[in-house]
């Protein structure tokens, strides 16, 4: 729908890298509305609640690590099939399987290190967005929808 709503974070090694501006941009040129925005050193145990579903993998520690690295920049974008629309914009997990043209086709290698997040149902990004965003999304109205939505 043309509210449906995705959770979307640029990870440390974006912030570091410099690449927030990219990436947002993306999705604003897309068409997409901002509707939440901050920028979060987040605690290990938060990180921990957003990837429960991957607890006792392999990988997760070092996961986890990771992205209590440094601050995350935390979103919530808005518009039409966002969640989907938001995961192909992003690209394949694994940067090498990413399309060029995507943000991890673009800008990563590394699997441990794909720079950005976003939701993969309609059900967790209403879980994430409420993780990241207890305070609640910000509420306006966005006069260009009437030139992106028929
Ligand atoms: O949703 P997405 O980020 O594309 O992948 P997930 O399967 O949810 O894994 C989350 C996160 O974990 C991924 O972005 C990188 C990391 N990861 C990893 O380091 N090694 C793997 N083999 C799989 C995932
Ligand atoms: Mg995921």
């Amino acid at each position: 729908s043309v509210s449906e709503r995705t959770y979307i974070m640029v990870k440390p090694d974006g912030v570091q890298r410099g690449l927030v501006g990219n990436i947002l941009g993306r999705f604003e040129q897309r068409g997409f509305k901002l509707i939440a925005l901050k920028l979060v050193h987040a605690t290990p145990e938060h990180l921990e609640q957003h990837y429960i579903d991957l607890k006792g993998k392999s990988f997760f520690p070092g996961l986890i690590k990771y992205m209590a690295s440094g601050p995350v920049v935390a979103m919530v974008w808005e518009g039409l099939d966002a969640v989907k629309t938001g995961r192909s914009m992003l690209g394949a997990t694994n940067p090498l399987a990413s399309a060029p043209g995507t943000i991890r086709g673009d800008f990563a290698l590394a699997v441990g290190r794909n720079i950005c997040h976003g939701s993969d149902s309609v059900e967790n990004a209403e879980k994430e967005i409420k993780l990241w965003f207890p305070e609640g999304v910000v509420q306006y109205t966005n006069d260009n929808s009437k030139w992106i939505f028929e």
